[in-house]
């Protein structure tokens, strides 16, 4: 219950500020500005924001100075929705209960609504108050900038996504490409969005080893009990019983790795059970 409030609390935030920073429908193009809000403001989790906020403020950090990074990695998930969406994709006509954005603005709006997305969201990357971290404030922003393209190019989501659209093809697929694909196409964003609160909330070299594990950990379990929720992917191969065994076992090892961060990393724990138990 506790967690429940905390979360509200947070997506209140997330939302009001991803309001703000979003380009206004009275700002030319119209069309681009309405496609992008509607994109992403709809009801959302906003699982990978709040993981950023909550990783800033285990290492002592204050949220109102990673923000614009909660809202960035929000619009480059939203891009990726928007472009997996797409009927070269998977082809779906819904999301989050509405029409997917090429189905209400047409396919052309649809790849440049994610093209806009994931540009804006370098130019919030680049912008912000002065963070926390060791080293200047320019040079801790570039190793954000750094993180967030690495983790959502071919070596991460992108490369995930190719690895998915080619075994859709293939009528069997080995347990270590699907490991692969989940690591890169939803592991990555999420590990990053704790990289990226730990990096601007100003982590200690020690703290940010011990967050990194954690993201990499709750990252694999997101996909797992994405799976367990669609009954596909590994769940298919090795059953639903395994797959939820190693999905706790997975956050039992997350928690475990916040043990530097004492107290601090509460939060942390209760959104590793949120997303290990999670029904949507
Ligand atoms: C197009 C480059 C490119 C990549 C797409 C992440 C991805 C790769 C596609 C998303 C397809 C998908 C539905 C994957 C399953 C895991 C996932 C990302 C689920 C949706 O995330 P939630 O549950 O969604 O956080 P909400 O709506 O709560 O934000």
């Amino acid at each position: 219950m506790e967690l429940e409030a905390y979360l509200k609390r947070r997506q209140a935030i997330i939302n009001r500020a991803l309001g703000k920073y979003l380009p206004s429908v009275q700002e030319l193009p119209g069309t681009i500005h309405r496609a992008m809000r509607y994109s992403v403001l709809g009801p959302g989790k906003r699982i990978r924001p709040v993981l950023v906020l909550a990783a800033c403020e285990a290492v002592g950090g204050k949220i109102s100075s990673v923000m614009p990074a909660a809202c960035a990695v929000e619009l480059i998930h939203a891009y990726s929705l928007v472009h997996d969406d797409l009927p070269s994709m998977d082809n779906d006509d819904f999301r989050r209960g509405k029409p997917s954005c090429h189905k209400q603005f047409g396919e052309a709006i649809g790849i440049l609504t994610g093209d806009a997305l994931l540009t804006y969201s370098f130019q919030l990357l680049s912008s912000g108050n002065k963070p926390a971290g060791n080293g200047s404030a320019s040079e801790v922003r570039l190793r954000v900038i750094g993180e967030v393209a690495r983790a959502i190019g071919t070596q991460g989501m992108l490369g995930g996504q190719v690895a998915d659209v080619e075994v859709t093809r293939r009528r069997s697929v080995k347990p270590q490409l699907l490991q692969f694909i989940h690591t890169r196409k939803t592991g990555a964003l999420i590990a990053a969005s704790v990289r990226v609160g730990a990096l601007l909330g100003g982590a200690s070299p020690k703290a940010y080893q011990a967050l990194s594990r954690y993201g990499q950990r709750v990252g694999l379990v997101f996909q797992l009990v994405d799976d367990l929720l669609d009954r596909d992917g590994v769940v298919e191969l090795s059953g639903e019983a395994a797959v939820r065994r190693q999905a706790e076992r997975l956050t039992r090892s997350a928690c475990a790795a916040l043990a530097p961060l004492g107290r601090r990393g509460q939060p942390l724990m209760g959104l590793a059970e949120f997303i290990l138990t999670r029904e949507s």
